[in-house]
Parts: structure tokens; C-alpha cells; sequence
């Protein structure tokens, strides 16, 4: 196998230590989770620049933040540790359950059923300010059926699994004895060393021509080239890791953190002694959006785009991009991962 690419079946039969082991200074020791089996990394503490001013108005400004040390998963989650997960608790997810005609004031009763959020590919150039174009809400579309009820997961068992809202991620974390990363520390993972970079591996996006994440390459929606070789979600470790050994930081899917959404980063500290350490993002109440008065749902940050992240579209297969999710969102571009903090290793 090549060192570049990570395997989750490798950590996982490979295992190099015990979470004791670890020279807390030394990134990229991969080694096993011993409570859900899967691989983590040890990400040193620093400091690092957060956001871009070179891009998206809501990845500014750029601003020095001081993350300490922890644990990463080195993939999203995926289909086979979520059936785990699922199989051992019994958690149904938000996209299984009934919705409340409550939470949702004006929705049609068929939008009601339980379901989830699919995209489909259009048949032609689409505007690209109606996202309705090609996301549909699927009655019984959930992880186990990410398409719809006739779809199914098999054969993906070592892809993300998707279609998880923010508290389905919770509720897997508690599980495994993890949390959900602040934007801070998913960002400062994301980086893998590279401080102030475009990309998670450097400023070039294909270097030597390469592809290095699962993006989409084409017209978005209605033209997907496929040129990295997957349409829709890649098993995870399709990719070379970044420098700090994880996959996916970047394309496959979106990723829940735990940092309430604000359209702006805080300004960059005065003195070195006031860089904010280990933030954990804006308030709640500030989260909500204001294009969609009636609906009181807060949003949360997600991160490293997605499948469906095309440069003609959406160029956020960037550790600085960010978008807004409203918690309850169940999509078939978004899932996550885990981090373990200091004074919590099992
Ligand atoms: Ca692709």
C-alpha cells in the first residue's frame, strides 16, 4: 500500500501504539481507537492562521488561534462503524423520525414524512441560484438509503456515511467516547502542517495534474466528468492524506463541527498574548438565518466540501470554507468525524 494513502484497514489490524504511547509533539501516529476500533491521529497543539482573505467573504478575516493537542479520526465515519454504532444502541436517526408540522410552519404534508435531502444530477444547465434544482427531499431516504427507499449501502460499507443531522453525530461521538471537533481544531487538522495554504496539501489544487480529493470536475449540476473517478461519495482513503496523515479533509463529504455559525470570523488578536485558545465559535442565537425568518432551526458549521464542490460552483475543498447547516439537515453530501481531547483517552 502507499504511504501517501491512508487505510482504515490498516489502523485497524496494524495498530503502532497505545493512546499512552504517544510523544504528544510528533503529528501522524496513527493507531487504534480502542473504543470503536477506529484509526486516530495525534495532532500536536499550535498556532495556527484561521479563515482566508483570498476567497469567501464568510472565511474572513484571517485570525491566529491556538488549538491544543487531540485525537482525530483519520476518515469520516463510516457506513460499517455507523451500522456499529446503530446496531449497538439502537439510535434512530433524525431522517427516520417523524417531523413535527411545528418546526416547520407553511411545509407541504408531504415533505413531512420522514426522509432526507438527495441530490440529483440535472439533465441540463440549471440557475445556479435555486438550490431546489438539484437537491430533492426523499420520503424514507436516510443513511441505510441514501438515494431513496430502493437504494441501499451495500458496497459502500468503507464509504462516509451520510444523511446524519448534527445530533445523530453527537450521539455517535458519545458512543465512541469522542466529541465532535471545534471549526478550530477540524480546521487545524485540515491544514496538516501547511499554516496559510489554499489547500490541505499545498496552493497548487492539481499538482502534477493530480487529483487530490473527490471533487466535482464539470459543469455543476448537470455535467459530472468524473475524471477522480467517483459521482457521487469514494471510500474513504481514495485520496493521499495530508500532512498530518488524515483523509478526506478535503471533497467526499461535508463535515459537522461543533462551532455555532457566524457569517464572519473574529478579528485577528492584538498581541500575541490575546490569540483566543481552543475557541469554541459564536453563540447560538446569532446562528440562525436571517433569509428564512420563520424558521427558528440554529446552524451549525460544517467543513472541507463535498462530491459535489465544483470550481465552477463552489470552490470549498478548502481547510478556510465554511458553510452554515441547520442541525436538523440530513443530506446526502454531509457526514463527520470524531476527535478525542486531552484527559479523555478511553
Ligand atoms: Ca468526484
Amino acid at each position: 500500500m502507499p504511504a501517501t494513502l491512508c487505510s482504515p484497514f490498516l489502523t485497524q489490524h496494524e495498530p503502532l501504539g497505545t493512546m499512552t504511547d504517544v510523544v504528544t509533539d510528533a503529528p501522524g501516529q496513527a493507531i487504534d481507537d480502542p473504543r470503536s476500533g477506529a484509526g486516530v491521529v495525534w495532532i500536536p497543539g499550535g498556532t495556527f492562521r484561521m479563515g482566508s482573505d483570498r476567497h469567501y467573504p464568510e472565511e474572513r478575516p484571517v485570525h491566529r488561534v491556538t488549538v491544543d493537542g487531540f485525537w482525530i479520526d483519520t476518515h469520516p465515519v463510516t457506513n460499517a462503524q455507523f451500522a456499529r454504532f446503530v446496531a449497538e444502541t439502537g439510535h434512530v436517526t433524525v431522517a427516520e423520525r417523524p417531523l413535527d408540522p411545528a418546526d416547520y410552519p407553511g411545509a407541504l404534508p408531504g415533505l413531512l414524512q420522514p426522509g432526507a435531502l438527495v441530490f440529483r444530477k440535472t439533465e441540463h444547465a440549471v440557475d445556479l441560484r435555486d438550490l431546489r434544482n438539484w437537491w430533492a427531499y426523499v420520503p424514507g431516504a436516510c443513511w441505510r438509503h441514501p438515494e431513496g427507499p430502493a437504494s441501499d449501502v451495500s458496497g459502500r460499507a468503507n464509504h462516509p456515511v451520510v444523511h446524519v443531522a448534527y445530533e445523530d453525530a453527537e450521539a455517535y461521538a458519545a458512543w465512541a467516547g469522542k466529541d465532535l471537533p471545534t471549526e478550530a481544531e477540524w480546521e487545524y487538522a485540515a491544514r496538516g502542517g501547511l499554516d496559510g495554504a489554499d489547500y490541505c496539501w499545498g496552493d497548487d489544487f492539481t499538482p502534477g495534474g493530480r487529483i487530490m480529493a473527490n471533487t466535482w470536475q464539470g459543469a455543476f449540476p448537470h455535467e459530472n466528468a468524473m475524471l477522480d473517478g467517483f459521482a457521487g461519495t469514494s471510500p474513504v482513503g481514495a485520496f493521499p492524506t495530508n500532512g498530518y496523515g488524515l483523509c478526506d479533509m478535503a471533497g467526499n463529504v461535508w463535515e459537522w463541527t461543533s462551532d455555532w455559525y457566524a457569517a464572519r470570523h473574529p478579528t485577528d488578536a492584538d498581541k500575541p498574548c490575546c490569540v483566543p485558545l481552543n475557541p469554541h465559535g459564536p453563540a447560538r442565537d446569532g446562528s440562525f438565518d436571517p433569509r428564512q425568518p420563520t424558521i427558528q432551526i440554529p446552524r451549525k458549521v460544517v467543513k472541507g466540501g463535498s462530491f459535489l464542490c465544483a470550481p465552477s460552483y463552489c470552490q470549498r475543498y478548502r481547510p478556510a470554507a465554511r458553510q452554515p447547516q441547520m442541525i436538523d439537515s440530513a443530506m446526502s453530501h454531509i457526514g463527520f468525524r470524531c476527535v478525542i481531547r486531552k484527559g479523555r483517552e478511553p
